[in-house]
């Protein structure tokens, strides 16, 4: 059974975010208001914990808010630790920032597992026109710190 099967056929927690959850992350704010009367999903996450490892899978939807593409939150670990992602299908592009600003933008190619290092606050971005789904790996202690994009955001926009 591939990774996608396995956490879809008995996932322990579901997110699902949309525009309302996020609304202050985006950087135009008037297509932000003309947006949320109708508050379109951005994404689903579905994660299995299995003991000190746990597993994601994330499917994100197509679209942008004014020019810029829909994203994720964005978070660091509350526990500093490393995180592996895996396109599983769809154009993404991953943000780093860590706590000095320092910022990186990776063009994420299917087939290949990246590793976000650990201390680097990261966020996924839907840059094509369809669906992108991915998988994640983290230690179960990693949590997530979303104080850092609250407070300083992202420097990276992704348009
Ligand atoms: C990936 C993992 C999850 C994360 C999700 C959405 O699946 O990194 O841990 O929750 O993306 O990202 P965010 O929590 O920043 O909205
Ligand atoms: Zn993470």
């Amino acid at each position: 059974m591939d990774a996608v099967h396995y956490i879809k056929k008995g996932f322990d927690n579901k997110v699902v975010r949309k525009l309302k959850d996020m609304s202050s992350f985006f950087s135009d704010q008037k297509a932000v208001q003309k947006l949320l009367k109708e508050n379109p999903l951005m994404y689903v996450v579905y994660e299995k914990i299995e003991g000190n490892v746990s597993y994601s899978f994330t499917v994100m939807e197509p679209g942008k808010v004014g020019e810029e593409f829909y994203m994720t939150k964005g978070h660091c670990h509350e526990v500093p630790s490393p995180e592996l992602i895996h396109i599983v299908d769809g154009e993404g592009v991953l943000v780093l920032q860590n706590e000095k600003g320092e910022t990186k933008k990776i063009k994420l190619e299917k087939g290949i597992i990246y590793v976000i290092p650990t201390d680097y606050a990261h966020r996924v971005v839907n840059v094509g026109k369809k669906k992108l789904s991915f998988v994640c790996v983290y230690q179960t202690k990693a949590g997530h710190d979303y104080s850092i994009v609250e407070k300083e955001g992202f420097k990276i926009i992704v348009k």
